[in-house]
């Protein structure tokens, strides 16, 4: 099957907002197995359907060293946030910019997994981080939006001249 393209900053389609998934099918699964191939090619640590323009509540990750936890979060749901966290974020979506954003450092999460069973999990560090990055693509949201509207326009500027330079 052809690789997954990953849509890029200022893509309008990266605005959408990502419906629940109603049923943990066949066809989410291999979403799913799709995404972390795309992931593991990039290379990056987390990848959220809407990236994709597959607008469902989905998410895969994998922060280990050696990539070799692949982690799936299907309509994730943070419970509780603690503490707060300052990481230099880079995203697939805005390919070659790393900017400090503030998370929460501790989470508390409810999702549902690839049998579609649900179960809760407890994230610190860079998994709460990337969790967080990856919750925001499903709202629509991009990492660039807690930059000043200068370093956003910037950043938006730069890649739209690649962009029509590779196309
Ligand atoms: O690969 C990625 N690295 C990363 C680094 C710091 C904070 C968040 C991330 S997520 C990013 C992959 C991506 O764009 N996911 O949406
Ligand atoms: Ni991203």
């Amino acid at each position: 099957m052809a690789p997954l393209e990953i849509l890029e900053f200022p893509d309008p389609r990266l605005r959408t907002v990502a419906k629940p998934v109603q049923n943990v099918d066949g066809r989410i699964v291999e979403m799913a197995d799709r995404m972390l191939d795309a992931m593991y090619e990039a290379p990056g640590i987390g990848l959220a359907a809407t990236q994709v323009n597959f607008h469902q509540r989905l998410i895969v990750l994998d922060v280990s060293e050696k990539q070799d936890q692949p982690l799936i979060l299907i309509n994730p749901q943070i419970i509780t946030g603690e503490g707060e966290l300052e990481t230099k974020e880079g995203c697939l979506s805005v390919p070659g910019f790393y900017e400090p954003v503030n998370r929460y450092e501790q989470i508390q999460l409810e999702a549902i997994n690839r049998d579609g069973d649900p179960f809760t999990l407890d994230a610190e560090g860079l998994l709460a981080v990337c969790i967080q990055h990856e919750m925001d693509h499903l709202e629509g949201k991009l990492f660039v939006d807690y930059l000043s509207n200068t370093k956003r326009q910037l950043i938006r500027k730069k890649l739209q001249k690649l962009q029509k330079q590779q196309a």
